[in-house]
């Protein structure tokens, strides 16, 4: 059910004036290109843009008004139109051909007004409605491509989880980039008939499932010996010179104090399941690794080989403190043979001779992200990590975001991190390159659910 959301028709612009306007601003995505800039950009600013209202056949410019911003998308009004809204027109900020107010007469190239409009003295027309306007920084698009730079290269191997047995990690490959996203293909995937490799790996280079190699045995990770049976020499990928990962090329995480006072085993928590995104499960400490990192297991489902345990640092958002669900109003996933109704922490840590882990080793702080609950943004579907979709925030609980994949049942529905590098602003895709997924369904997206979904694929 893979969909290219441009060559499906899908309009970022018609639907958001379809669904309400409302999108998450690039300042709240960390990671993203123009996050620093953003403060700098709103409503109001003057640019000067590609005038698409004209006969000419060489390219020339206008004046326009941002009138609505929605991710990198702006809506644009051409100066001279005034409070007519006829020919707006939506851009992305960080692709189209849009300027900083004096950019044509620096590069000379032709102001002219669109066709439309009638005014004969646009000189002065101009210096009227300029004055005290501002405008987009003059580096905007200087500091777009040089975040576009990344330290990632097709045949750079690194550890990344293994998605046939996530309690370990296996050696892979970059097959491919695209904005700061890797394609990794584990080293011993094997071929299919026509070469097409069997099984890849997407993630964001700043994803906490990728490491450096030689992380596995600096924590204590259980990592895939690869099969040296299979032989993958004949991908482009592993035609390169390998070059192993260093630990610098990752992002650092905070450093946890691991002393008397740390995670033990056995304690209990309660954590995102990772193959079932958005449950929040009583969960229990299984194995403590080194520099911070844990093994959790979910209660009542394990298989009990170890082999579905999933491997969280201490500062992950995804692991939470015994009655977090129920002090946020979020329904906690019982252990089968328990009710959610009746479930109680105390009484399950009697009947399991468990402690809780202390609250003070999680970290919840409360980050003041930005996001409000309505705001549309583009989110991978972890389950599926190639696919980069159309979503809606549906919740905000702290540091937490439940996200909606407009058009699919709320089954599909998952919990990230508001720092996750896997979701971006509105325009992300179309200024990356990267395939945008549509929702699904007919458009209207206000609110009620539609059930076009198909049944969730597990796992991953
Ligand atoms: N193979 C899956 C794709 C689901 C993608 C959902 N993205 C929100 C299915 O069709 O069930």
């Amino acid at each position: 059910f893979v969909q290219d959301a441009t060559l499906a028709g899908f309009d970022w612009g018609s639907y958001l004036e379809k669904s309400g306007l409302l999108a998450a601003p690039v300042s709240c995505f960390r990671h993203v290109p123009l996050c620093a800039q953003w403060e700098d950009v709103y409503v109001g600013l003057k640019v000067e843009v590609l005038n698409t209202h004209t006969a000419l056949p060489s390219k020339v410019y206008w004046i326009a008004t941002v009138v609505q911003l929605a991710g990198y998308k702006a809506l644009l009004r051409y100066e001279g139109f005034e409070d007519d809204d006829r020919h707006d027109l939506w851009c992305n900020l960080g692709t189209a051909d849009v300027h900083p107010i004096g950019w044509c007469a620096v590069n000379n190239k032709p102001l002219v007004p669109p066709q439309e409009v009638h005014q004969q003295d646009w000189k002065s027309y101009l210096m009227e409605r300029l004055v005290g306007a501002h405008t987009i920084p003059v580096d905007f698009h200087v500091k777009m491509a040089d975040s576009l730079r990344c330290p990632f290269r097709q045949g750079v191997r690194v550890e990344v989880v293994d998605r046939s047995q996530v309690s370990r990690t296996r050696l892979a490959v970059v097959d491919t980039v695209i904005g700061g996203r890797l394609r990794l293909l584990y080293e011993d995937a094997g071929l299919g008939p026509s070469g097409e490799v069997l099984s890849d790996f997407w993630c964001h280079m700043q994803s906490p499932l990728v490491h450096h190699v030689g992380w596995s045995e600096t924590v204590d990770h259980s990592i895939k010996e690869t099969d040296t049976n299979v032989n993958m020499g004949s991908h482009p990928a592993f035609r390169r010179v390998h070059q192993n990962s260093v630990p610098d090329q990752f992002k650092k995480l905070r450093t946890v104090y691991m002393g008397a006072t740390f995670f033990k085993e056995g304690m209990k928590i309660e954590a995102i399941d990772p193959l079932n995104l958005g449950n929040i499960c009583v969960a229990s400490v299984r194995k403590v690794l080194l520099d911070g990192y844990i093994m959790v297991g979910i209660d009542g489902v394990e298989i009990g080989d170890g082999s579905d345990w999933f491997c969280y640092h201490a500062s992950s958002h995804a692991i939470l403190p015994v009655g977090y669900c129920e002090n946020n109003d979020i329904p906690l996933t019982v252990p089968p043979g328990y009710d959610q109704a009746t479930f109680t922490w105390p009484v399950y840590l009697e009947e399991t001779g468990a402690v809780a882990a202390p609250q003070r080793l999680f970290n919840t702080d409360d980050v003041g992200h930005g996001f409000t609950s309505g705001m549309k943004l583009e989110a991978v579907d972890l389950m599926e990590p190639r696919l980069v979709c159309v979503a809606t925030v549906r919740r905000c609980v702290g540091r937490l975001l439940l996200l909606h994949f407009d058009g699919w049942e709320p089954e599909f529905d998952q919990w990230v991190d508001c720092q996750s590098p896997e979701i971006y602003p509105v325009g992300w895709c179309e200024i990356t390159g990267y395939q945008l997924q549509p929702p699904i369904g007919p458009e209207p997206p206000q609110g009620q659910e539609h059930s076009h979904a198909s049944k969730k694929a597990k796992p991953f």
